[in-house]
């Protein structure tokens, strides 16, 4: 599955951002919803955008897409 897709599915109420509730509604494999979060919330403003999302693990900066 591509990151984004993972990102557009964890986006429930679809305003391009996923919050804390949107992100631990799925399952989370290496720590507590809230560790992982926090990881990959660069700039600490409680929100995801997909560039965050998609650089804490699921695909790598740099990739073309
Ligand atoms: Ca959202
Ligand atoms: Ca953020």
């Amino acid at each position: 599955m591509m990151c984004q897709d993972r990102f557009t599915s964890l986006d429930t109420n679809k305003d391009g951002k996923v919050d804390e509730a949107e992100f631990a509604a799925i399952e989370h494999r290496r720590g507590t919803p809230e560790e992982i979060f926090k990881a990959r919330d660069a700039n600490a403003d409680g929100l995801l955008t997909m560039e965050e999302f998609c650089s804490g693990g699921c695909g790598r900066r740099g990739r073309s897409w």
